[in-house]
Order: structure tokens, then sequence, then C-alpha cells
């Protein structure tokens, strides 16, 4: 069959978004779904039977990867793969990830809806904890499959209740037993809005995207004494919070400093929080990010120099630790063309661009050829419960997506067949 039968449905495929984003909707038409939580748990159950509808066999890996295969001809080719994440940030959007995820199961529909066979199997992907905000780092399981991490950091991983990712995993019933890298494919292809503005901004419908920027987080506490407001003189404080909010302001500069790197602090805690103590103690997130890893290093060292010139005159100590370190990665020149023939061929306008957000696919890199593929969203806002984006953006993305994938497989399928 010729592949220009292959269309897309965006209504099916927005449909399907809709219905998953009531797993953790949120009052502002967000989703929170924090990792291995029990919406994750629906989501991921509901993913698993709208597959195995598709006639394709669903196996969950050791640290809740789940991987979904539907056959192609011929069986001496390893399977392509398409997919993202289903779980969110705690004011998460609808898209963020899920595109990804859904998209390929609609390109999948799509093929078992026109009997279209392809050369090697295809294979869905949901991979866990691509967030790291439940669970630091970021795209962790991921990063486990690729030989990052191994199974046990993951399972060890805490929450800020104490509960380790390892529990929490088999709590909901997807701590698989297929060990983490045993599901083989050839090439992973990842759809993403792309959470930034430069696409909306050219008018551009489609993101050819050559890598990812280098990401680096720290963990920082702050430890002062804690005194009571009223009887304490302000020069015989050691306040944590002043000095943890002069800190704040110096890693803010280093973003300033360095653009177009970006350096935030995202999650604060203030101990004992309470109005009438000056706080002892305060612990924080830094997330440095530059797509060169040389400027990377000079502001990692700009924000360690900072934290003794914040806390100097106040008697206070401080405690930093790098925690993660993705570097910059590039995506695979073969496979970034595919995705360049896709859009041409469905007539789109696309634009190469680097990723600023992290993704799976910046560790999936490192052990199979990898590439992802990106639509607008609106104000290029993510992270945000507003995150917003159109039917027909997703239409164009997912059918990018699937001409890319088939663009891939007519190139495996022109290899001969070893001699068995
Ligand atoms: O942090 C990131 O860039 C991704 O959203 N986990
Ligand atoms: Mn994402
Ligand atoms: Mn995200």
């Amino acid at each position: 069959m010729p592949t220009q039968n292959l269309i897309i449905d965006p209504q099916k495929l927005w449909d399907a978004i809709m219905e998953t984003a009531k797993f953790g909707a949120t009052p502002k038409g967000g989703i929170k779904r924090l990792t291995l939580s029990d919406d994750d748990k629906r989501v991921r159950d509901w993913f698993k039977a709208a597959c195995e509808a598709l006639g394709c066999t669903v196996s969950v890996d050791a640290v809740g990867n789940m991987f979904a295969v539907r056959p192609g001809k011929r069986a001496d080719l390893l399977p392509i793969a398409l997919g993202s994440h289903l779980d969110t940030q705690p004011t998460g959007g609808k898209f963020d990830g899920v595109l990804g995820v859904l998209g390929a199961l609609e390109a999948l529909r799509t093929l078992e809806a026109t009997g279209y066979e392809t050369n090697a199997p295809i294979m869905l992907v949901n991979w866990t904890n691509e967030e790291g905000s439940r669970f630091a780092p970021a795209m962790l399981c991921s990063g486990v499959y690729a030989g990052v991490f191994t199974p046990d950091y993951a399972y060890a991983r805490t929450d800020r209740d104490g509960k380790t990712l390892g529990e929490e995993l088999a709590r909901i019933g997807y701590r698989g037993s297929a060990p983490v890298g045993s599901h083989q494919f050839q090439a992973l292809f990842e759809l993403h809005i792309e959470q930034g503005p430069i696409l909306e901004a050219e008018a551009k419908e489609i993101g050819v995207v050559t890598g990812v920027q280098g990401m680096r987080w720290y963990e920082v506490t702050v430890s002062g004494q804690e005194a009571h407001t009223g009887a304490t003189p302000m020069k015989l404080r050691k306040n944590a919070l002043l000095g943890a909010a002069r800190m704040i302001q110096a890693i803010d500069k280093v973003g300033m400093d360095y653009l177009p790197g970006v350096a935030s602090v995202g999650l604060i805690e203030n101990r004992p929080n309470s109005r009438n103590v000056v706080p002892g103690e305060v612990f924080f997130t830094v997330d440095l990010r530059h797509p060169d890893e040389a400027i990377l290093d000079r502001m990692e060292a700009a924000f360690r120099k900072a934290l003794p010139d914040c806390a100097a005159g106040q008697d206070l100590g401080f405690e930093e630790k790098r925690i993660w370190n993705s570097p910059a990665v590039a995506f695979n020149t073969d496979l970034i063309a595919c995705v360049r023939r896709g859009a041409e061929k469905a007539g789109y306008s696309t634009r190469h661009m680097a990723s600023g957000a992290g993704h799976d696919a910046a560790y999936i890199a490192r052990v199979a050829p990898t590439t992802m593929i990106f639509v607008p969203c609106l104000g290029g806002l993510s992270h945000n419960e507003t995150e917003s984006t159109t039917l027909d953006e997703c239409g164009r993305g997912a059918q990018v997506l699937l001409n890319a994938v088939l663009e891939y497989d007519r190139q495996l399928g022109d290899r001969p067949q070893p001699i068995c």
C-alpha cells in the first residue's frame, strides 16, 4: 500500500489526550499526575489496554518503563521505537509528554486501521519518571535504560515525603520482571511540544530537533539559628532565609550573565517556617542549563563562588552538592533527515532547533539513533496548567512522526535480509 494513504486522524488523537487528561485533572484545567501516583497508575492501565486493543503485546521492565510492540514483516529487524512520558509536573499541562505517547499510539492505530505492514516491528514506549519532580533527577528511568543510572539507584530515590521510587513502583504494580535494557530497539523518535516560544514566534509548524542542551541540578542547605523574631536584635541573627534569598538572587544573575543559558531555583523549604521564628535552615534546588558544556562549567563556577559571598558576615553555614549532570546531546543526523522529509511530505513548514527542555530522548541517544519532533505550544508556555496547543498542531506532529518512522522503515526494508 502506498504510504500516502496513511493519514493520522487528529480528532482521535485529540480525544485520547482529553480522555487521559482526567487522570489527575486539576480545577485550572491542567494535570497533576506525579510519577507512580495513583493517577499515574490509572493512565498506565489505560495506555496498556489501548495498546492491547490494537493487538500489541505490552511488557514492563524493572523500573516501570512500558513497551508495546506491533510485529513487522521482518523478524530479523529490531523494532523502531516511538514514545515519551505520561507523568507530569504538580501543575502540569495536558500535552507535555502525553502528546509523544498518544501521538505514537495514534500512528500505530493508523497502521492497524489500514492494515499496513511495516518492515520492522513498531514499539511504543512510556518512560517512567521523566519529570524528576517527585523523584530527582529527571529522565531517571530512560537514564536507567541507557545505563546512566543503576536500577538500585533509581529504587532508592526518595520524594520529599520520604517514600522511595522502588516502594511506589511496587505499590502501583508496575515494577516489571523484564530486565532494564532487554527491550531492544534500533531507533527512537519522540514527539513533544516545544515548551518554548520559537516555533510560534516564527510561525513554523514543525521543529526538527537537533539535540538537547546540557543540564545540571544541585541541592543547597543553608544553616543559621532559629531565634525569636521579637526578642532577637537584627545584628545578632543568623537568618538562613536571608542568606538563601541573597544566594537565589545571585543564581539568577548567573543565568543573566551567560545567556542563552538559564539558572533557576524551583524548590525551597524554609524551616521551621513559622511566622515568629527566625529561619534556622533553608533547603533549595538549583537548575543550570546551557547548550555549551564549557560555558556550563563557567556558570557552575560562578554559582559556587556566589554561595560563600552571600553567606559572608552573617554567621551562616551552607552545604552544596551537584546531584545531576546531563551533558548536551546531538541527535542522529539520519533520523533528523527522516523527520525533515516527513514534514516536507506532509507539506509543513520546519525549523531546525535544539531543545531547551530535557527529554528521555537525551539519554536514549546514548544507546540508539534518536531524534525528536516539536510542535508549537501557545505562548511557548509549559509546566503550567494553562499549557495549550491545538488539535491541528497535535495532528501535524503525529503525521510527521508517522511519516518519519515510515521513511526510516523504508530504508530498513532496502537492507538485505541476513542469510540464515
Ligand atoms: O526538566 C526538564 O527539562 C524536563 O521537563 N524534565
Ligand atoms: Mn516532557
Ligand atoms: Mn516536563
